[in-house]
């Protein structure tokens, strides 16, 4: 197999999404306060990665393009938890693309503690022999859980998948931390916006009287 030539439309698939995504973060800078994307990243998945997750998946290599879902890989990072899902239902809105499925390892984590928001879609891309429909995996995750999950995966590289258990007890409760200040920090801004709502309020009120 010729692996630039198999690899080129999951490269423009990654190129179009970044985009596409950052695109939304660039409209909501200039149509609201905030915006729900704190900033977007890609990456196509290395060759010797497709091959040990194939191997892994007991994929036959013929198949990878329909068991791999993540060759084509984009990563939305969010403030807040609530962003994620208003992120994902736009998503469900576009129709540049279709939902073929969605992970939610927020509500359900997985057991290394890994939290995040899946949605596998397929996407199409023109190619030189015409359109392609190719798989890609959105991660959608806020800055807590990439912080955790960018530490815990280099460390699992670091020692090549074998983790003692006593080291993977303390990343998962890490994880269970990171989350918790993600929870506290959502309070946080809740309190804000209701204090600033009352303030907003009392303000109309002095100005009718
Ligand atoms: P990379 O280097 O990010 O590309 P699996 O069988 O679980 O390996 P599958 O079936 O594709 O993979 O499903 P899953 O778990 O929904 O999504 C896999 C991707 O999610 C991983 O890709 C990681 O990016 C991320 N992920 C899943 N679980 C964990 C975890 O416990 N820790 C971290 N840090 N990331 C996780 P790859 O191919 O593993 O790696």
């Amino acid at each position: 197999m010729n692996w630039d030539i198999f690899l080129a439309p999951y490269a423009q698939a990654v190129d179009e999404l970044k985009v596409k995504l950052k695109g939304m973060r660039r409209q909501f800078e200039y149509e609201s306060e905030q915006s729900p994307i704190e900033f977007v990243t890609g990456r196509v998945k290395p060759k010797t990665s497709i091959i040990e997750k194939a191997r892994r998946k007991g994929v036959n290599p013929e198949h990878i393009e329909q068991f791999l879902q993540d060759i084509a890989g984009v990563r939305v990072v969010c403030q807040f938890v609530d962003d994620i899902y208003a992120v994902v239902d736009m998503m469900r809105n576009r129709h540049d693309f279709e939902i073929v499925e969605e992970k939610d390892y927020i509500s359900r984590k997985k057991d290394s503690g890994y939290r995040s928001y899946h949605v596998i879609i397929n996407y199409p891309v023109e190619t030189i022999h015409g359109e392609k429909i190719l798989l890609a995996e959105i991660q959608i995750r806020t800055l807590a859980m990439n912080f955790w999950a960018t530490n815990e995966h280099s460390l699992n590289y670091k020692y090549a998948g074998k983790i003692p258990s006593e080291i993977k007890a303390r990343l998962k409760s890490a994880g269970e931390a990171a989350f918790q200040l993600d929870e506290e920090m959502s309070k946080i801004k809740s309190e804000i916006q209701e204090a600033q709502k009352a303030f907003l309020r009392k303000e109309e009120k002095k100005k009718d009287s």
